[in-house]
């Protein structure tokens, strides 16, 4: 069902047009209101009224995540704070956090970002909305609450954490859609099963999974275990979080809102912008933001567009899922990949669970890649597990090309994770 059928399944000239006259007013928006874009554009002999098109864009250069950190805290502000409504900030671990600000109508806008991608999900009027992102500074929670409330799903805003409570809550008030990050569905699975309970003592039909990569074979886990559609969803802390794309139920790639973020996919290592289809890093423009416009936004992240109208009737252009992050790209005797595809290959085995770490460490002078999984509980190997190791560690090698050991370990092993997990442990 369409939330905005004009836009949705705009024809592609409509939509360049369109988004040309958006870019022009974001880019002269951004110019006239804050310092660092200003200094920018006048570095480069750049006028704001140069910017008409996409095609232009190039001129511009790249925004990153150090330009953030070295204006922190207002680096990108583009109104006076007395007229801004929010603050959130990235979930990063370390160090000073990425601040994203909000005017009303930001806020307005984002919901409506969230609607639409709630409603292209399939969330409905009378659904109930468990929101089991964790409320906090994170954008996660309260993008998804936004855009569950506008639609009329009711929103039971519980949070991560307390599992049991979560299933209590689920069953007793009919949720019908759950929203949290894929590990944390996985952990309400692993619950659900150790209480015994059945997929019928529960209303639910869809999940909305973000903030972390989702691979196919995680997804059939999800889906399996919990009985419902798993849809995933897509956002960055810089362009405001979640919002910024979506699965429909065809899963044949994430529609971006177009009237609200341009994307771009360009090659990380020289910045020259990719044909379609071609893999590369996504990079965005915001196009209707007041408080913190965002011109080439390199998200770090990998993956290609794809346009042509989908199976669901939408022409907004999609992107595949994200393979990886181009700092999380794991580059081993010149072999580059990224800890989806190795999950991928892990997952297919049935023997094990979807909790790993890959650890990176070093033999001699030389990288090594270990990764430690859980077996499952049903699994109980006679051999302590070795039978299993040499066929995980003979297909890994076969895929991906050289040696990487794997330890079968305990169930439960590794602590679990109430929003984004940790796979990668570099102890080189
Ligand atoms: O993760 C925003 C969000 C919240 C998106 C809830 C979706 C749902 P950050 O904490 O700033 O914001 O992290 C952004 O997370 O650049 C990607 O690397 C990764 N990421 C987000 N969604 C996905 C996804 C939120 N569906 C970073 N698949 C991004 C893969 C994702 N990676």
């Amino acid at each position: 069902m369409f939330r905005d059928e004009k836009i949705e399944a705009m024809s592609r000239d409509e939509m360049t047009g369109m988004q040309g006259g958006l870019l022009a007013r974001q880019v002269k928006w951004a110019y006239e209101n804050n310092r660092f874009y200003r200094e920018k554009f006048d570095r480069a002999h750049l006028s704001p009224g140069d910017i008409k098109s996409a095609e232009d864009l190039h001129r511009i250069s790249f925004t990153e995540k150090t330009d953030l950190r070295d204006n922190y805290p207002y680096a990108l502000l583009s109104v006076p704070t007395w007229e801004l409504a929010r603050l959130h900030a990235s979930s990063g671990t370390t160090g000073k956090p990425t601040p994203v600000f909000h005017t009303r109508k930001d806020l307005d806008n984002w919901g409506e970002c969230m609607a639409r991608n709630c409603s292209i999900a399939g969330v409905r009027k009378g659904d109930v909305s468990q929101i089991s992102f964790k409320y906090t500074l994170f954008t996660g929670a309260f993008g998804h609450h936004l855009g569950a409330e506008l639609i009329g799903s009711m929103v039971i805003p519980i949070s991560s954490g307390q599992t049991e409570k979560q299933l209590m809550m689920m069953q007793d008030f009919k949720a019908t859609v759950l929203h949290c990050t894929p590990s944390y569905a996985i952990v309400i699975a692993e619950k659900f099963a150790e209480l015994g309970m059945k997929k019928d003592s529960l209303s639910l039909r869809l999940g909305i999974f973000g903030a972390e990569p989702m691979t196919e074979e995680l997804r059939g886990e999800i889906e399996s275990r919990l009985g419902i559609t798993a849809i995933g969803d897509y956002g960055l802390t810089e362009l405001g979080g979640p919002g910024v794309s979506i699965e429909c139920p065809e899963k044949k790639g994430y529609h971006i809102n177009e009237d609200f973020f341009l994307p771009e996919i360009i090659d990380p290592k020289t910045g020259s912008p990719l044909p379609t289809g071609e893999d590369g890093e996504l990079v965005f423009t915001t196009l209707q933001k007041e408080a913190m416009p965002v011109l080439r936004y390199r998200t770090r992240d990998i993956t290609c567009l794809e346009k042509g109208t989908c199976a669901c009737g939408r022409t907004l252009i999609r992107h595949a899922p994200i393979k990886g992050r181009t700092d999380d790209m794991i580059i081993i005797g010149g072999v580059n990949f990224f800890p989806s595809q190795m999950e991928s290959i892990l997952l297919d085995f049935r023997e094990v669970e979807p909790q790993y770490v890959i650890n990176l460490v070093k033999k001699g002078r030389l990288d090594h890649i270990c990764v430690d999984i859980e077996r499952c509980q049903a699994f109980q190997p006679v051999d302590g597990g070795k039978e299993l190791k040499s066929r995980m560690e003979a297909r890994m090698k076969d895929i991906i090309g050289f040696r990487i050991e794997i330890n079968i370990v305990e169930p439960m092993t590794f602590p679990r994770t109430e929003g984004k997990s940790k796979r990668i442990a570099d102890k080189r």
